[in-house]
């Protein structure tokens, strides 16, 4: 039964107190358009894959090439398609979406398999420069488990899990698991003693442009750094370096927020993850640990073989990055789904979760002026001891991640064939994702521990909706 029929009911039978209970408060007008104007009906595999519904016809030009280099396998050099060589010389992977597969999330490795859609960022204590993280001396700052022929590989990382029991206040029992990762083969020798190690799955890639749009003082009026108000919510931004304005600037992307915009989270993931130099990014991404890997050569196209990738792909992939769109909601008036959203603003994850947004004046103008719902406050929390990676990441200490957006994750199972959500994928769905939240988390977690059965698939069926 839909909400308007409910409407209907309510009005004759129950009353009017009911129904603006189950649908009149609860109901807001447009929520189901995530994204606004920009939000796709799309509820199957290509959920991820769509551009923004309102982008004008000539920028499909500048989507599908954008979209064609984050899904091509790049190729060690020299080769002949030159204009997609480069690969490493040590990398993650072949290409974007060997890691955000059907631009959607990666998942931790099982046990004893290898780590394809994830990563492992790597430190020591201290402050790297700009006071970002310090590198790891031999290894640098990711670990990267491939490389092309006659180029060590950096070694073998996966995971291994522990089991934890709990329960609910009614008395159901559940487990949850918590990961370890374990480095194996190390091609340059043992990592520092000290080293820090921060694994991350890869995040979904649809809404960014979206989020990037969302203006930096409406996010900045949101932040509580020293919960002046006292209600055991902080909200920090993350101040990151800024390649291209030379200057420190809020951080919108990444778990820890350390990215300032697309272009530069997609130069960075184009280097680290790929090992395609860019404009913003000039040099190999080798250590001085590293002599084959500093010696191997260059990609990229003509006789001055440097950069490996043009300003002009690198802005097209980032451009695909920011117009693919955000699917519309299903069920969102739908009696439970309506009942779940009043436990979550009663449990309070709205306090990070924030509903909903209005982009300012986006660099593209389809992103403007958008009234959005993606529940995200872009800030930093700490989530307490569990979650910690404990390796700082600029402003963000070892126990702090971004509040990542909720939406379109309903549809995480269909596009990407499993449901593993947080930073490193431990947990298995949605309840056990909730089940984690600890340190500023912590009382929302205590709130839905304590609620009965039917509320827990509630609140689950609500999440699922966005
Ligand atoms: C090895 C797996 C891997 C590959 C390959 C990869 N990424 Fe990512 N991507 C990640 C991870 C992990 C993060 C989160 C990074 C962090 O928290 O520091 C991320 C984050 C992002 C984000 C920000 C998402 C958000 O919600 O904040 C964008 C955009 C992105 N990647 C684009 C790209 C592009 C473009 C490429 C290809 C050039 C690429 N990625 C290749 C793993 C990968
Ligand atoms: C104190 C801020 C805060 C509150 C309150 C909060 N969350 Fe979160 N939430 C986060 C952060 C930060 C993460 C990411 C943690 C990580 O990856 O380690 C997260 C992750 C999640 C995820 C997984 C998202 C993903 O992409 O992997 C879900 C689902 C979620 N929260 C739902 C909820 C629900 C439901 C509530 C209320 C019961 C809630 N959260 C309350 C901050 C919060
Ligand atoms: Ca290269
Ligand atoms: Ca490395
Ligand atoms: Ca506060």
């Amino acid at each position: 039964m839909r909400c308007q029929s409910k409407w209907l009911l309510g009005c004759v039978g129950i009353g009017l107190l009911w129904t603006a209970w189950s649908c009149g408060v609860a109901l807001e007008a447009g929520e189901e358009w995530a994204g606004g104007m920009t939000s796709v009906l799309e509820e199957g595999r290509d959920a991820y894959s769509r551009s923004a519904r309102n982008m004008p016809t000539e920028r499909i030009g500048d989507f599908s090439v954008g979209n064609s280099f984050f899904n091509t396998n790049w190729t060690a050099a020299p080769a002949s398609a030159s204009a997609r060589d480069g690969l490493g010389p040590v990398f993650n992977a072949r290409s974007c979406s060997g890691c955000h597969l059907k631009d959607g999330r990666g998942r931790p490795p099982e046990p004893g398999e290898l780590m394809t859609s994830m990563l492992l960022r790597l430190s020591v204590p201290g402050d790297g420069e700009h006071g970002g993280p310090k590198p790891e001396p031999n290894y640098g700052g990711q670990f990267n488990p491939l490389a092309i022929p006659d180029v060590p590989a950096e070694g073998f990382a996966t995971v291994a899990y522990e089991e934890i029991k709990g329960e609910y206040a009614d008395g159901t029992p559940y487990t949850l698991r918590r990961p370890k990762m374990i480095l194996k083969d190390l091609g340059y020798g043992p990592l520092a003693k000290d080293v820090l190690i921060s694994p991350r799955v890869a995040p979904p890639v649809y809404g960014l442009g979206l989020l990037e749009a969302i203006p930096e003082a409406a996010i900045l009026a949101q932040a509580d750094p020293d919960d002046k108000d006292g209600d055991g919510i902080s909200g920090k931004a993350n101040s990151v370096w800024d390649v291209v304005n030379k200057k420190m600037s809020l951080g919108r992307f990444g778990w820890k927020a350390n990215q300032p915009s697309l272009l530069q989270q997609s130069a960075g993931a184009f280097l680290g993850d790929i090992g395609i130099t860019s404009p913003l990014f000039p040099d190999q991404n080798c250590t001085s640990a590293q002599a084959a890997c500093a010696k191997a050569i260059q990609g990229g196209e003509g006789e001055s073989t440097k950069p490996e990738i043009t300003m002009e792909r690198l802005e097209q992939v980032a451009f695909y990055t920011r117009a693919l769109a955000v699917p519309m909601r299903r069920k969102w008036d739908d009696p439970q789904v309506l009942r779940g959203k009043g436990l979550f603003s009663q449990a309070r994850c709205q306090s990070c979760h924030t509903p909903k947004w209005k982009t300012g004046e986006a660099q593209e103008s389809f992103l403007s002026n958008q009234t959005i719902w993606p529940y995200t406050d872009l800030l930093l929390h700490d989530m307490g001891k569990e979650l910690a990676d404990n390796r700082p990441d600029f402003a963000a200490n070892g126990q702090e991640w971004r509040t990542p957006p909720l939406w379109g994750i309903g549809l995480t199972g269909v596009v990407n064939g499993h449901t593993m959500f947080l930073h490193d994928g431990r947990a298995r769905n949605i309840e056990e994702a909730i089940l984690w939240h600890g340190g500023e988390g912590e009382a929302s977690r205590d709130a839905f521990v304590k609620m009965s059965k039917a509320e827990r698939d509630a609140l689950i069926a609500f999440v699922n909706s966005l």
